[in-house]
């Protein structure tokens, strides 16, 4: 999609610091970092939100999630992880192609309660 960032960054036209990637989906860290290690996990095909997502890129992404959230868990030494999904505006979803962020928690986090 024509002009949609994250489907830049699958194109390569705009840079970002890859963590895996496959024939289906990329890994990349997140430009704003909400806690060290702040990871996003797309599908390469551009699928606006969980409302339009298609199932078997779901069922990819979902198999796919817990090898990124051990890789994350050995690279950054994280004590837990969130998975977090926002879709649509009301619901904080800022780039409208579908992405699952995975937040490595830590016990002095900026989000700890
Ligand atoms: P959301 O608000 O759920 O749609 O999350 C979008 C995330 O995308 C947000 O945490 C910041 C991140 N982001 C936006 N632009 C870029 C970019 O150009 N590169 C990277 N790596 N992340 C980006």
């Amino acid at each position: 999609m024509a002009d949609c960032i994250f489907c830049k960054i699958v194109a390569g036209e705009i840079p970002a610091s890859k963590i895996y990637e496959d024939d289906d989906m990329l890994a990349f860290l997140d430009l704003s970092q909400v806690t060290k290690g702040h990871a996003l996990l797309i599908p390469k095909e551009h699928q606006q939100d969980i409302f339009s997502l298609k199932e078997d890129t779901a069922a990819k992404l979902f198999t796919k999630a817990p090898t990124i959230a051990t890789a994350l868990q050995k690279t950054f030494d994280c004590e837990g992880l969130n998975i977090v999904n926002n879709n649509g505006e009301q619901a904080d979803q800022s780039i409208f192609h579908y992405h699952l962020h995975f937040i490595p928690r830590y016990g002095n986090d900026p989000l700890f309660r």
